[in-house]
């Protein structure tokens, strides 16, 4: 019996260097978040609140863009390999993908970390959404455009493996693993080329001062269409891991493969045409066009409830397997003991409870009561930072072992860390939820207005800042037990089989599902028509009112897209 580090040991290293910069970046973006949730709750502030834009840009852009997207490269790069069973077509590819992104991610790094430093005239703070009006020093843009390319041409080195394996192959169905890297890679060629356009075109020429003005809705358009679905792009390498690591782990199989694939699919055609559900509130954008994106934005709730399901029956599967019986009471014949499973499925626990919250998000009217509050980063917590970040890090107990070919340094630690995490985001996103029903807004270093109360009608105020601090704090002792227990992993002696790696088939295999499934040219000319369905008219809007570079328009707006295309027809 071999691991993963002994079939493909260049794999291996591409795999554990893209973990090493996506921990790195878990670790310094913690820190800034403990540093925002001890600063805006006012226990203790070690910052000038000047410089919490500084600090809340490194949050966002190291821990949701850095973090989640290194940990995706070599999670991808590691499941196309293995569930190819070949080595990766040209390893310098590999290696030159891996150096365009990780200087990128440095380059931006760099740009926001000095805006701490007045004498270095360098400054980022524009937040992880990074529009228009505010502007960022150009090593920003740059950095997050190669960071950008580089994540392209990763996609393109699994594509470049996929055709390999398949003139081998040409009967045979695409591999699960290497199915979902392939869907998710076309859902992201597809969104990214707004926020490219966006980067490139306009805020680039900007920054250097090339061009005077941008058009700031624009922007703001162009972003969302690729902050709707980057979100996806977080939550794939977590439902890749659900849905074939996740059964394993609890001692079965995974339910259905083709279910799995028709997921994916789903998110494919249905994560971008919805990403103005983010604007609800801008005034440039008709109410119509709104409403689309809101009716588009309930659809996506279907693969979503279709994961539960399936990952929750795999489970099921695996209770009964164990000895399981009873109704509910198979549930604890489930592995508790083991941090890998019990993290992923504490994450998938929290991960519901956001789904709720996110409908309430996704409701044009209701949106309108949370919109800016706390409540947004309480929801986005329970999503991409326990349902994705803790998928990550209980992954990673299982993952690292075979990257490495050493065993995990203290399993009671990671359990522990899981927990730990679990708790600190009870506390921290339940603060942030009810803070965000009595209005009191995100992003603000000093959120206690003067001469005005904040008036809860169950508990305090300071209940929910205290419950903030302290869900904070335990966050950041969580993330450093786990950054321990990966690096003394890492120095370990090496054993000859650290952990059982073995994927088992599902109980429903994909042989006796439809073969359009696997027609993924078929999905993503779909997938163009309804994006083009759904942005063309918005986008012909705010350029028509706005001009491409800005200029003043007039507000409210309504469909004179309309118009205007009726005009230039007749
Ligand atoms: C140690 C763990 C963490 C702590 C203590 C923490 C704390 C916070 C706090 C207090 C805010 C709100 C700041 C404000 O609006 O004024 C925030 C925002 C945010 N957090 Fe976290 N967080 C943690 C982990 C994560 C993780 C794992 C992710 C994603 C993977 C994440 C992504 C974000 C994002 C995207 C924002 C919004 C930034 C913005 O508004 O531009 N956080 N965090
Ligand atoms: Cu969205």
């Amino acid at each position: 019996m071999s691991t993963f580090v002994d079939r493909y040991p260049d794999e291996a290293r591409v795999v554990r260097a893209t973990l090493v910069v996506s921990f790195a970046a878990l670790g310094i973006g913690a820190f800034f978040g403990l540093i925002q949730a001890l600063h805006r709750t006012g226990y203790l502030r070690i910052i000038d609140s000047t410089d919490y834009y500084t600090v809340l840009t490194g949050h966002g852009v190291l821990l949701a863009l850095v973090f989640t997207i290194f940990f995706l490269l070599g999670l991808f790069t590691w499941a196309v390999t293995r569930s190819l069973e070949r080595p990766m077509p040209n390893i310098r590819l590999t290696w030159a993908w891996f150096g365009l992104s990780t200087t990128g991610a440095v380059f931006a790094a760099v740009a926001i970390v000095a805006g701490l430093f007045p004498s270095l005239d360098m400054s980022a703070d524009v937040l992880y959404t990074f529009y228009a009006p505010l502007q960022a020093h150009p090593l920003f843009y740059i950095g997050l455009a190669m960071f950008i390319v580089g994540t392209w041409i990763a996609g393109a080195d699994w594509f470049l493996a996929y055709r390999s394996w398949r003139s081998d192959n040409p009967d045979e169905r695409i591999p699960l693993q290497t199915f979902m890297v392939l869907t998710t890679m076309l859902m992201w060629y597809l969104s990214t080329i707004g926020v490219a356009v966006s980067v490139v075109v306009f805020l680039i020429p900007w920054s250097f001062g090339l061009i005077e003005t941008v058009n700031p809705l624009l922007t703001r358009t162009l972003f969302w269409y690729f902050g709707h679905p980057v979100v996806y792009f977080w939550l794939m390498p977590a439902y890749l891991m659900w849905y074939t690591i996740l059964p394993k782990l609890a001692g079965g199989r995974l339910f259905s493969d083709p279910l799995a694939r028709v997921v994916f699919v789903l998110f494919l055609l249905l994560s971008t045409p919805v990403g103005i559900h983010h604007q609800y509130l801008d005034p440039g954008i008709a109410e119509g066009f709104k409403f689309i994106a809101m009716t588009n934005t309930m659809f996506l709730l279907l693969p979503s409830l279709l994961t539960a399901f399936t990952v929750v029956a795999s489970m099921e599967h695996g209770a009964r397997q164990r000895g399981g019986e009873g109704y509910l009471s198979w549930l604890g014949s489930l592995p508790w003991r083991d941090p890998a499973f019990t993290g992923m499925a504490l994450a998938g626990l929290m991960f519901a409870a956001g789904g709720f919250s996110g409908m309430i998000n996704a409701g044009m009217n209701i949106n309108y009561l949370v919109h800016n509050t706390l409540w947004v980063p309480g929801h986005f917590h329970l999503t991409v930072g326990t349902a994705v970040a803790l998928t990550m890090m209980a992954g990673s107990y299982w993952l690292v072992p075979q990257l490495t070919g050493r065993r995990l340094y203290s399993r009671p630690i990671a359990l522990f860390q899981v927990v730990l995490w679990f708790i600190g985001m009870v506390f921290m996103s339940n603060g942030m939820h009810r803070a965000g029903l009595l209005g009191i807004p995100r992003r603000t270093a000093e959120p206690q207005y003067q001469s005005f109360d904040f008036s809860a009608t169950i508990g305090s105020v300071t209940e929910l800042r205290i419950q903030m601090a302290i869900g904070g704090t335990l966050l950041f002792v969580s993330v450093v037990l786990f950054l321990f227990n990966v690096l003394l992993s890492a120095i370990e002696d090496p054993i000859e089989m650290p952990v059982d790696d073995s994927l088992p088939a599902p109980l429903s295999g994909a042989d006796g599902s439809p073969v359009v499934l696997d027609n993924l040219r078929l999905w993503t000319a779909i997938a163009i028509v309804l994006v083009i369905l759904a942005y063309s008219l918005p986008l012909a809007s705010i350029v028509s009112d706005g001009g491409l570079f800005g200029e003043s328009g007039t507000f409210p707006v309504f469909i004179e897209a309309v118009y205007w295309i009726v005009g230039v027809v007749v």
